[in-house]
């Protein structure tokens, strides 16, 4: 039996998955990428965990693994080579804390649109005042990041070779653009150039986004502007 990814293709957190893949060209795993449009949670998702996220992954011996971050950590120890969170205990470090930074980005980035999307209306309460403050917690942590990358001065954030936080990085950046319309902050220019090099990677060719999701989901930031400087 081999291992099984279930995920949503364009999803902010099965992204993180997909692009990892790609740059690890690890190939050999089943992947079955449900359909938001078709109703959500499917039943079979229900089934594999209480909260119905994706991605899960089923490994051989059935084992679920329903963290995106675990997943990556995971493949890591199975398939050490190219090695993707740094080859030195301080690189590491410097990985595993630009990818806190960066899962807290995308929390918080989720709660700005639950709170603040039309995406979002009509299934749970809207409050701008939550959202502001989202977004305003979103738009911080992208700053430390561009602070972490600045200090770091690789071609890539945590050095000079790709590592999980550079996939998880562009996932969360590329979900905020091409979904919601959303913008790098102001001043973040490492990040910004970071993010014009690694989108031409063939890891990160955008994926397809629901027509109408798009169409509602487009034009955050018009609805709840950042406040901060
Ligand atoms: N902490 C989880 C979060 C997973 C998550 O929230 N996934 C989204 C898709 S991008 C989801 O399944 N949302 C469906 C829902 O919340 O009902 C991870 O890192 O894998």
């Amino acid at each position: 039996m081999s291992m099984t990814l279930y995920e949503l293709e364009w999803g902010l957190y099965p992204r993180r998955v997909g692009i990892y893949l790609a740059e690890k060209g690890i190939t050999d795993i089943d992947r079955i990428a449900f359909d938001l449009l078709a109703g959500w949670p499917p039943p079979e998702l229900a089934q594999l965990s209480p909260l119905a996220t994706v991605p899960i992954l089923r490994t051989e011996d059935g084992t679920l693994i329903r963290s995106s971050i675990a997943i990556l950590e995971y493949f890591e120890e199975r398939f050490p080579s190219p090695g993707m969170l740094g080859a030195t205990p301080e690189l590491r470090a410097r990985t595993r804390e630009l990818v806190a930074v960066i899962d807290e980005a995308a929390l918080h980035f989720g709660t700005w649109c639950h709170k603040g999307s039309p995406a979002f209306a009509g299934r749970e309460e809207q409050s701008r005042e939550a959202a502001t403050i989202a977004a305003d917690a979103y738009y911080g942590r992208l700053r430390l990041l561009d602070t972490l990358a600045r200090e770091t001065a690789g071609t890539f954030l945590a050095g000079d070779g790709v590592t999980i936080a550079d996939c998880i990085t562009m996932a969360t950046l590329q979900f905020a653009k091409k979904l919601y319309g959303v913008p790098l902050p102001e001043g973040c220019s490492v990040l910004r150039n970071w993010y014009d090099m690694f989108s031409k990677r063939p890891s990160a060719t955008a994926p397809c986004y629901p027509e109408p999701l798009l169409a509602v989901a487009h034009g955050l930031p018009n609805i709840c502007p950042p406040t901060s400087p």
